[in-house]
């Protein structure tokens, strides 16, 4: 096989790196969860953009191991707004443990999830447990969760760095997503992002971040 060619990578002069790196912190650090979108329209031409930029995620063995349903349809939003309050009634009703609704508490959550009709688009991300190629054989995905995670990471990103919201979404149960969605059976459900703007009236939990001293060790 024909060795893979390599090519340098640009950097950033070293005196720039402090500043640089704050300027991101501080524009991560105002990104929230919310739960009360606009539904004011957004261009599909940038929402595609941004899920190029997920497209360019890191991956086990550069398998790029998935897929991303852009759902703008109402009559599909409904279909998906319908199985998730159907399956979120049964958690908050009977299946979630109290340590687990006491955890949620602070969030104000409940069944009901109008966002999911409200918003302009659902980015239903699947992972591909395994791929399938041309003549049908099945190709070992390595380490696909953690790929698809990553790529979600910037995907969020990438849409907060147009000021676009974003709830990443999981239903305690999401092959609903497969039928719906009509997707292989190779491919898991990861998580639904929510994707919109905030709605001028929008209300978020008042949650602490953890400081640099409780997430990081140094040796
Ligand atoms: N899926 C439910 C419950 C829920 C679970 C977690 I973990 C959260 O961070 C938030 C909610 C719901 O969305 O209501």
């Amino acid at each position: 096989m024909a060795e893979t060619p390599f090519s340098p990578l640009p950097g950033y002069p070293d005196e720039e790196l402090a500043e640089r790196s704050v300027q991101l912190y501080r524009f991560m650090e105002r990104r929230r969860s919310i739960r009360q979108f606009s539904d004011r329209p957004i261009s599909e031409e940038a929402i595609k953009n941004c899920i190029r930029t997920a497209g360019t995620a890191p991956s086990g063995a550069n398998q790029q191991p998935w897929t991303f349903v852009l759902v703008k349809d109402p009559r599909v939003k409904g279909a998906i707004r319908e199985g998730a309050e159907q399956i979120e009634r049964v958690f908050y009703e009977k299946r979630a443990p109290e340590e687990w609704k006491d955890a949620l508490k602070p969030l104000g959550t409940g069944y009901r999830k109008p966002f999911l009709e409200g918003a302009p688009y659902l980015i239903a991300v699947f992972v591909q447990k395994y791929g399938v190629s041309e003549d049908g054989s099945r190709v070992t995905h390595y380490y696909a969760q953690k790929s698809v995670g990553i790529a979600t990471g910037f995907l969020i990103t990438a849409l907060h760095q147009l000021g676009i919201s974003t709830l990443t979404y999981t239903p305690s149960s999401m092959n609903f997503l497969n039928a719906i969605l009509k997707r292989p059976e190779n491919e898991l459900p990861f998580l639904l992002l929510v994707v919109g703007y905030a709605d001028e009236n929008v209300k978020v939990p008042d949650i602490r971040r953890k400081s640099l001293d409780e997430i990081v060790i140094v040796v």
